[in-house]
């Protein structure tokens, strides 16, 4: 099937989609921002996941062509929904070979400058496997892109190979907690346990919490009486096209 070379060839032959998924504040219950998540629209296999061809993007190192594709794309379609009135801030990956490329940071002011959005309306998601590597090499490019000033989370956070002295090093905005703890939280004495902790952790640290793969009324109970400030799941939304996305901005207040 070869699916490197059409991975490869993915891009040039616009086959590459990015989805909305909105991200809600949990006091107002507002949609205050989206993560983008790309998309592979194959002409014979359909629409493949990321879980599918990240993994091998990553290993072939096409990460970062696609990479910083989705990036300039999410920036673009963030400057059109603030030129439409939108406060929106976009959320974007980032793999680790994206980050500790030596053209990484003047990747990311470029993308800016070109597409026009403000720092302010940008967030990148790094995941503790990049934080792991080179702890020295991470905290400057950290502060580097803080200075610039877009925001940084740590996504899938209590999942990688967490060293909580890390968190204080790096000084992140948001800490997306996994969505394998919020599964089974309101039901699993552990899980609701941890997750409890990573909410007042983050209070105490001046960090934002965030709840991914929130599903139920339940789980949104459980994370509001916590003091949780920020949700995303399927109880909001899937992944969406932008032009589906902008339909959810317009239906909801
Ligand atoms: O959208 P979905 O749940 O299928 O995403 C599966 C995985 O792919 C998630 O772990 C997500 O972080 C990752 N992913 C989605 N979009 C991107 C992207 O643009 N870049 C990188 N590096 N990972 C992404
Ligand atoms: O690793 P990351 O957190 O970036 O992955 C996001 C992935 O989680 C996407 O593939 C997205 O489709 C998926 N996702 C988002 N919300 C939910 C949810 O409520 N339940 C489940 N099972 N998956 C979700
Ligand atoms: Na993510
Ligand atoms: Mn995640």
């Amino acid at each position: 099937l070869h699916l490197e070379t059409h991975l490869r060839k993915a891009l040039s032959r616009d086959q590459i989609r990015v989805h909305y998924q909105p991200l809600v504040d949990l006091e107002s219950g507002n949609i205050f921002g989206m993560e983008a998540l790309v998309r592979w629209e194959h002409p014979e296999l359909g629409l493949v996941s990321p879980g599918e061809f990240i993994p091998l993007a990553e290993e072939t190192g096409v990460i970062v062509p696609i990479g910083n594709w989705v990036l300039r794309e999410a920036c673009m379609q963030n400057k059109r929904w603030h030129d439409m009135g939108y406060d929106l801030c976009v959320s974007v990956n980032i793999s680790m070979q994206q980050f500790q490329h030596p053209e990484f940071v003047a990747t990311i002011q470029e993308t800016l400058a070109e597409t026009g959005l403000d720092p302010a309306w940008l967030a990148l998601e790094i995941t503790e496997s990049v934080a792991m590597k080179n702890v020295s090499f991470v905290m400057e490019t950290i502060e580097e892109l803080k200075r610039i000033g877009v925001f940084i989370s740590i996504d899938d956070f209590g999942t990688g190979y967490s060293s909580l002295s890390y968190l204080k090093r790096f000084r992140v905005h948001t800490l997306k907690i996994d969505r394998s703890f919020i599964r089974d939280v309101t039901t699993d004495e552990d899980n609701a346990a941890i997750v409890t902790a990573l909410i007042a952790m983050s209070q105490q640290m001046k960090m934002r919490s965030l709840a991914e793969g929130v599903e139920t009324t339940e789980q949104l109970i459980f994370l509001k009486e916590r003091g949780c400030n920020e949700v995303q799941g399927y109880i909001y939304s899937k992944p969406l096209p932008a032009d589906e996305f902008q339909k959810l901005l317009d239906k909801t207040p």
